[in-house]
């Protein structure tokens, strides 16, 4: 009997993908660089499984029905190239190559064209969900070549997550379309993560709770609008104790650590000229707590302020609640943004309801916030920005007094929110009809006879003062990048 699909990569991710596979009743053949493990897996966590072993290439893409479909689940980066030179000789045109592992988009953009460029088929999808995801059902966001979406989609939405019966995965697009989403999920993985955490300095060093007190905060959280994978681990985080009794959340060094998809993101963001401020400073966030040494020095030496709360508690922890709830809005907005403007950069039609869609269900991000911005792209799929759809517009509107009280105190307290405050710095400069860019416009004409556009003539004008009344009248280019 020949195998549906050949899976090549038995680390982590593939093996339980491969699990997640046959149980759906599909056969599949596995084979990995180190053949070793190949022979583990079989008489192992696969005996008495539909899945063949495979001791070579070779032996694997002989083992599989036509068109061939094999997934890479390898290392991202030169292991991929590796595996598709050494796949190449072994498939004929209608094959199809599949990556499941978190490739930088401009590589799959580049390998999409050059496997298609051999007459086969080239898929890069995005999986997300970690370990239990992929065993269980993990977020899939699949882009490439269009034809091979039809040859991958039965396997794909069956191994998914589903919520309401709805898969977790669809075509997402062209080229590179499914890992630039994937990486705009982990980028928004950043964001929410840094939100949570901005919460959690809040309640311990201004309002002074204690970690069993935050846990029955973050449980109440999950049972409203903020209801998430990741308000729902931070809740079971902070009840789990260490073998003292004591909370081994404070026993945890603070220094994060990063694989770089969030910092793709925001360099992302930058080459698109988007505002992505909150999950840039989420990544800086991480930064800033990597350099321990540094930050306890400076700890001793710069002044600040003690931290002091006066008032009702249970009313700033809504406050808190407010503000993450707002900040989380704007970061999707901004992600969304991002999206647009690489779907014009790069020609993909993306489907924005759709993608809240996959990341409703075995993401990390997933949870009750994506079900509404489903719909507002549902209802209007050329919204410009998340923040003027109705319901999320009225939701910030809401918010947005908690917000600033929770910022505001925050600076006064001296605890950093550099999530909650570029959030709310953003929505103040979205809804600001003039912003201070006049000046500056002169500053560039003063300095550099950058030219300005006036208020008083048509778009498209330009204009330079002889500010000095010593530089000539000769301008630099108007270009902007
Ligand atoms: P790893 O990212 O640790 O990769 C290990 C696998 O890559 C092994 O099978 C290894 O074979 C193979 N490999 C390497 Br390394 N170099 C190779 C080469 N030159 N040729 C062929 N195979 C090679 O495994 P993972 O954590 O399961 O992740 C797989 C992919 O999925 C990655 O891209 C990862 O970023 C992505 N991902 C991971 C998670 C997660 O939670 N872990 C979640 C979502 C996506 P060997 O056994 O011979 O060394």
């Amino acid at each position: 009997m020949k195998a549906n699909i050949g899976l090549i990569g038995l680390a982590v991710m593939g093996e339980n993908l491969v699990m997640n596979m046959e149980s759906k009743g599909f056969t599949v053949a596995v084979y990995n660089r180190t053949v070793e493990k190949v022979t583990r897996f079989t008489e192992g966590r696969a005996k008495g499984k539909n899945i063949i072993g495979c001791k070579s290439i070779e032996e694997l893409c002989d083992a599989l029905e036509k068109p061939r479909r094999v997934m890479m689940m390898v290392k991202a980066g030169k292991p991929v190239d590796e595996l598709i030179e050494q796949l190449l000789p072994h498939l004929e045109p209608g094959d199809v190559i599949i990556d499941g592992g978190n490739a930088h988009y401009p590589d799959t953009i580049r390998r999409c064209a050059y496997v298609e460029g051999k007459g086969l088929l080239y898929v890069g999808t995005g999986v997300s969900g970690g370990e239990e995801g992929a065993l269980k059902g993990p977020s899939m966001m699949p882009g490439g070549s269009p034809a091979a979406w039809p040859l991958v989609k039965d396997i794909f939405q069956s191994i998914c997550a589903h919520v309401d019966g709805a898969p977790c995965c669809d075509w997402v697009g062209e080229g590179g379309a499914g890992h630039f989403v994937k990486m705009v999920h982990n980028g928004i993985e950043y964001g929410d993560m840094q939100l949570i955490c901005e919460a959690y300095q809040l309640m311990k060093d201004y309002l002074g709770m204690s970690a069993a007190e935050m846990h029955d905060v973050f449980e109440e959280w999950n049972k409203g609008e903020l209801d998430s994978y990741l308000i729902e681990i931070t809740r079971d985080i902070l009840a789990y104790e260490d073998a003292d009794g004591s909370p081994i959340v404070e026993k945890i060094l603070d220094t994060a650590g990063q694989k770089g998809t969030g910092k793709w993101t925001a360099i992302t963001a930058l080459d698109e000229g988007i505002p992505l401020t909150l999950i840039g400073e989420s990544v800086f966030s991480r930064c800033l707590s990597a350099i321990k040494e540094e930050r306890a020095a400076a700890s001793k030496v710069l002044e600040g302020v003690t931290p002091k709360f006066e008032g009702d508690k249970t009313a700033f922890v809504e406050d808190i609640r407010q503000a993450l709830y707002a900040s989380k809005i704007v970061s999707y907005a901004q992600g969304y943004q991002l999206m647009r403007a690489a779907a014009r950069t790069y020609g993909w039609n993306l489907n924005y309801g759709g993608i809240a869609l996959m990341w409703r269900g075995g993401c990390i991000i997933r949870s009750r916030f994506l079900g509404r911005i489903k719909e507002a792209f549902d209802g209007n799929p050329e919204l410009v920005n998340l923040m003027l759809d109705d319901f999320f517009r009225g939701e910030l509107a809401k918010a947005q007094g908690g917000w600033r009280r929770v910022c505001a105190a925050a600076m006064l307290n001296g605890v950093p929110v550099p999530a909650f405050a570029s959030a709310l710095s953003y929505y103040d400069g979205y809804r600001c009809e003039r912003l201070p860019a006049n000046l500056l416009q002169a500053q560039r004409d003063f300095f550099g006879a950058h030219t300005y556009e006036r208020v008083d003539r048509p778009r498209g004008e330009f204009f330079h003062t002889n500010w000095t009344g010593e530089g000539g009248n000769t301008t630099a280019g108007t270009y902007n990048t």
